[in-house]
């Protein structure tokens, strides 16, 4: 349903979004997602004098995750004036964009969409749908009244200006900093990779993404790369009871090549995204599931730590069909949006148990006939798996 009609809009002060551009840029290109800077506005947050409200004439769009009040707020435009396609990568204020017809376009951000989204940092994320305005449409056009120069961080070339960002699906974010950070939308797989060893090999991570995969509503695909360096057999038990789940779980290796087949089969013409650790070996994992893609990859292996090498969430067309977006390496992982009492709920196995616990508040940690401590106890349910659900379910921030 579509309809326009006048809606109040929370806008952010413009003096502080410059500097968070090219702040944003630097932190970026220095160290991937994890050190993000907060800049004052980000800071200081809630709704107190940072913002103000004003009307806005838009079109409204029904039944999308960033709504306000049941509807998404876009800007009006001009349908003949713009061109469709999807953001390949972001990076800082600029990002690329591949028209439908292939072309490539160097784009910057209409402010409008800056200050509309007041609960995200980015208006403009890899995989979005967009509509975009090409330079030398507006420039002879009488009626453009955007100012390129002025959005535009000095040395980039400017080609284009996204005028909307088209309603998100399949959206995946993490908290970084006590906010939300979109990583990227549209997508329809998660493909969560952890490594056996080097670096170390870590379970509670593979629960943490499968929570986000849930609770975003996509489907995740579990892989535990670099098996060469490991006996097989050391993981058969973890690999049981994600099994017993019904999540599927793919051993893998670049070195030995086990695993990249059934791969390639996962991602071919789907719309995924590959998630982990830094080092796990996830761009590795794509040059070999797609030779064409010849994407960067650590020299130094384990050594390198500290350090992304994939530096920025980029969409990559598969040469048998679809898409992949290779994300780069996240140190701690964050939950975002998840409340205290809906973690049991995203773990499936100890779920079932929690009707049969004594009290109808119980939270499984120090109650008397608690159902789920029972079933660990009694070898029912996996011990680790409960560690992990008291782990994400206690955590500090739950406190703060
Ligand atoms: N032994 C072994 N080494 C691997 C395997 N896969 C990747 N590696 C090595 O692990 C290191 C890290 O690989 P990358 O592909 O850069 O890891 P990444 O997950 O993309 O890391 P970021 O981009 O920093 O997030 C490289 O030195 C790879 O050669 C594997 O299956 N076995
Ligand atoms: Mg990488
Ligand atoms: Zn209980």
């Amino acid at each position: 349903m579509k309809k326009t009609q006048k809606v109040r809009v929370e806008f952010r002060r413009n003096r502080n979004e410059r500097t968070r551009d090219s702040d944003l840029t630097r932190q970026f290109q220095e160290h991937g997602f994890e050190e993000e800077k907060e800049t004052q506005a980000e800071r200081i947050g809630g709704k107190g004098d940072m913002s103000r409200r004003r009307t806005v004439v838009g079109e409204l769009l029904r039944g999308d995750s960033e709504q306000r009040d049941g509807f998404e707020v876009v800007p009006k435009v001009d349908a003949d004036a713009v061109i469709s396609g999807r953001v390949i990568r972001v990076h800082g204020a600029s990002s690329e964009v591949r028209a439908d017809d292939g072309r490539i376009f160097s784009c910057v951000t209409r402010r409008i969409l800056k200050t509309l989204s007041t609960k995200e940092r980015q208006p403009v994320v890899a995989g979005d749908r967009v509509l975009f305005r090409a330079a030398n449409n507006c420039n002879d056009n009488s009626t453009n009244n955007h100012n390129y120069s002025q959005a535009a961080p000095a040395t980039a070339y400017i080609e284009g200006m996204i005028e909307r960002v088209e309603p998100r699906h399949g959206i995946i974010s993490r908290e970084s900093k006590h906010r939300k950070h979109v990583i990227v939308t549209n997508v329809d797989q998660v493909l969560i990779i952890a490594s056996a060893t080097q670096p170390a090999f870590k379970p509670n991570l593979i629960d943490r993404m499968l929570i986000m995969s849930e609770k975003a509503g996509i489907k995740p695909i579990i892989c535990i790369n670099k098996v060469d360096l490991i006996e097989l057999f050391e993981l058969q038990p973890l690999v049981g009871v994600y099994a017993q789940m019904g999540y599927e779980v793919i051993l893998s290796s670049v070195v030995s090549g086990l695993g990249i087949d059934r791969l390639r089969g996962k991602l071919r013409g789907c719309e995924s995204v590959i998630v982990g650790q830094s080092g796990v070996g996830k761009s590795s994992l794509l040059n070999a599931i797609d030779s064409c893609l010849k994407l960067r990859v650590s020299e130094l292996g384990a050594e390198q730590k500290g350090k992304h090498t994939t530096t920025t969430a980029e969409l990559l067309e598969l040469s048998s069909g679809g898409y992949v977006v290779d994300t780069p390496g996240i140190r701690q992982f964050m939950l975002w949006d998840i409340i205290p009492e809906e973690v049991l709920g995203f773990f499936r196995d100890l779920r079932p148990y929690e009707n049969f616990c004594h009290y109808p508040d119980c939270v499984h940690l120090h109650e008397e006939d608690c159902a789920i401590k029972n079933a660990v106890a009694e070898g029912r349910l996996d011990m680790r798996r409960y560690e992990s659900y008291l782990a994400i379910r206690f955590e500090e921030r739950y406190s703060r």
